[in-house]
C-alpha cells in the first residue's frame, strides 16, 4: 500500500473534501509509488485561506526578530536532515543527488538569510518639510501570501517564496508542484516543528486548474509569487487582475552561453555541459542555446559531442550518475516532440535525439542528452523554451553578432559569456539583456542571496532572493508624527 499524505489547513492534517488523491511516482522507475496525496480544490482553499487569514492578525504582531528564531531553528533542522531530504527529493523528480543536496543547501541559506534579515527588515527616516514633524517609512505585512511552486526545485523555490513571506509576518497558502508533492510536506513538518504557529503555512496539493485558480483567484489572498511556464504565469496575471493583487511570476527561459574565440575552451566546455544537462535540462535557467564564435566552432564541437557522448544517465540516487530522468511522461514527450521539430526545420542531429533505453533505463522517463547544430534564429528549437535535455548551437562572427543572437529571445533570465578579453566582458555585462549574466561561468548556479529573475517576459520586474524578495513581500507605510501642536499644511502657505 502507498504511503497516503495529506493538506496541512489551520494546523490540521486533513484530506482533500471531495475524498479524492492523486499518485506520485519515481520518474526513474515509474513502478514504485512513491505515496498518494489529496487531489484538492476549491472548497479546500477557502479552508486554508480562511485559516490564513485568522492567523495573520496574530503573526503580524510578533515582533521580527521572534520570527528570526524561527528560521534559525530551520536552518538547523533543514541541515541536520539534509541528506534525506536529497534523497527523498531524488527519488520524487529525478535530479542527482548531488543537487537534490544543492537544493535543500539552497533552502538552508534562505532560512538563515531570512534569519538575519528580521534584525533588518530597514525602513528609512527621511526629513520633514515642516518644523516639528518627523516622517518615515517602513515596512509591514501585507496580509495572505498565496505561493505556487514547480517541481524543478522542490525545496529551494518554496522556501524563497514562504522563508521571506512569513519572516515579513504574512500568512501562506502553499500550493507544490503535482510531480513533487512528498518534498513539500516535509518542507512544512519541518517548519512546525521549527515554530511556525499552525495556520501560518498550509499547504493544499493538487492541480493548477482547481487549487491554482482557487487561490489566485480568492478575493481573500493578498499577493501570488507563482514559478512556472510563461503562458500559466500571463493567466496567473489576467486572473489576479480582477482582485488587483500583487502577482510576482518567475517564467520560461531560453537562456544563451557565448564562446568567443579567446575563451579558455576547457572552462566553457564544462560550463555548457553542466548547465545544458545538470537537472536534464529543466532549470528555467538552463543553457538551451550555445552560441559558438566562428574561429573555434569546429574545435568546440568536437570537444563537445565527445563529452556529451560520454555522460552517463540512470537513477539519480546511483552513484555516477551525471543525467536523470525527465519528470514525467508528457515532460519526455514535449522533448521527443522538439527533437522532431528540430529534424523538420532542418538543423543537424548530431547526438543523442531518442528516448533511453538500456540497462536500468527501462523503466524510467530517460531521454538523451542532445544536441543540434546549423541551428538559426528563427527556427522554433533556438526560440522556444523546451526543458529538457536539448542543446541548440548557433554561430556568430563577432562580440556583437552573438550578443545580438543572445538577446534574440522574448525571454531574459540568465546568461553566460566565455571570455578572457576585459573589454569583451564589460561590454556583455552591459548589452546583454537578462536578469542574470555570468562571465566565465554556467547560466546556472545563482546564489541565494542576490536578485533572482529575469527580464522580457520571464517575468514581471520582481526579483526573489537576496534583500530584493523583501520588496514583494512587504509594503511601504508612511508615518508622519507633528509634535508642533499646531495645523501645517503641506506645500502651501507655511513658508
Ligand atoms: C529554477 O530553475 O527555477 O540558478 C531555479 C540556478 C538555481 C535556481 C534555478 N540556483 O540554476
Amino acid at each position: 500500500m502507498a504511503q497516503k499524505f495529506q493538506n496541512f489547513i489551520n494546523g490540521k492534517w486533513v484530506d482533500a473534501k471531495s475524498g479524492r488523491a492523486f499518485e506520485n511516482r519515481n520518474p526513474a522507475n515509474w513502478e514504485e509509488v512513491v505515496g498518494t496525496f489529496p487531489k484538492s480544490g476549491k472548497e479546500d482553499v477557502d479552508e486554508a485561506v480562511k485559516a490564513a487569514r485568522a492567523a495573520f492578525e496574530k503573526w503580524r504582531l510578533v515582533p521580527a526578530p521572534a520570527r528570526s528564531d524561527i528560521m534559525r531553528k530551520l536552518g538547523d533542522l533543514m541541515a541536520r536532515r539534509k541528506e534525506e531530504l536529497a534523497r527523498e527529493m531524488t527519488r520524487e523528480m529525478g535530479k542527482v543527488l548531488a543537487e537534490t543536496r544543492g537544493d535543500v543547501q539552497e533552502g538552508i541559506d534562505t532560512a538563515y538569510y531570512a534569519a538575519g534579515e528580521g534584525r533588518r527588515l530597514f525602513g528609512k527616516t527621511v526629513p520633514s518639510e515642516l518644523p516639528n514633524k518627523f516622517a518615515m517609512s517602513m515596512r509591514v505585512p501585507i496580509g495572505v501570501a498565496g505561493v505556487i511552486t514547480p517541481w524543478n526545485f522542490p525545496m529551494a523555490i518554496p522556501t524563497w517564496k514562504i522563508f521571506p513571506a512569513v519572516l515579513s509576518g504574512n500568512t501562506v497558502v502553499f500550493k507544490p508542484a503535482q510531480d513533487t508533492p512528498k518534498t513539500a510536506t516535509t518542507l512544512v513538518e519541518i517548519m512546525m516543528e521549527a515554530g511556525i504557529p499552525e495556520a501560518v503555512v498550509n499547504i493544499v496539493h493538487g492541480g493548477g486548474s482547481e487549487v491554482g485558480t482557487a487561490i489566485v483567484g480568492h478575493p481573500d489572498v493578498d499577493l501570488v509569487s507563482f514559478t512556472g511556464s510563461t503562458v500559466v504565469g500571463k493567466q496567473i496575471s489576467k486572473d489576479a487582475a480582477e482582485t488587483l493583487k500583487r502577482v510576482s511570476l518567475e517564467l520560461g527561459g531560453k537562456n544563451a552561453q557565448i564562446v568567443m574565440d579567446d575563451a579558455d575552451l576547457d572552462l566553457a566546455l564544462d560550463g555548457v555541459l553542466w548547465g545544458a544537462f545538470g537537472t536534464t535540462g529543466q532549470r528555467c535557467t538552463a543553457t538551451s542555446r550555445l552560441i559558438l564564435h566562428d574561429k573555434i566552432y569546429e574545435k568546440f564541437m568536437s570537444m563537445l559531442v565527445d563529452r556529451t557522448k560520454k555522460l552517463k544517465l540512470g537513477d539519480g540516487l546511483k552513484a555516477g550518475t551525471d543525467v536523470g530522468p525527465c519528470v514525467n511522461e508528457s515532460q519526455r514527450k514535449t522533448v521527443e516532440s522538439y527533437v522532431e521539430v528540430g529534424k523538420k526545420e532542418g538543423a543537424t542531429l548530431v547526438v543523442g535525439g531518442a528516448a533511453a533505453k538500456g540497462d536500468g533505463l527501462s523503466k524510467g522517463w530517460f531521454h538523451e542528452p542532445t544536441i543540434f547544430t546549423d541551428v538559426t534564429p528563427a527556427m522554433r528549437i533556438a526560440k522556444e523554451e523546451i526543458f529538457g535535455p536539448i542543446l541548440s548551437v548557433l554561430r556568430a562572427k563577432s562580440l556583437e553578432d552573438a550578443i545580438r543572437t543572445l538577446n534574440n529571445t522574448i525571454y531574459g533570465l540568465s546568461s553566460s559569456v566565455y571570455t578572457r578579453d576585459v573589454n569583451k566582458a564589460f561590454t556583455a555585462m552591459r548589452d546583454i539583456q537578462a536578469g542574470i549574466t555570468y562571465i566565465n561561468a554556467s547560466t546556472i548556479g545563482a546564489e541565494a542571496h542576490l536578485p533572482f529573475g529575469g527580464v522580457k517576459q520571464t517575468g514581471n520586474g520582481h526579483r526573489e532572493g537576496g534583500w530584493t524578495v523583501y520588496d514583494f513581500f512587504t509594503e511601504w507605510k508612511t508615518v508622519y508624527v507633528d509634535y508642533s501642536g499646531k495645523l501645517q499644511r503641506a506645500q502651501i502657505d507655511n513658508y
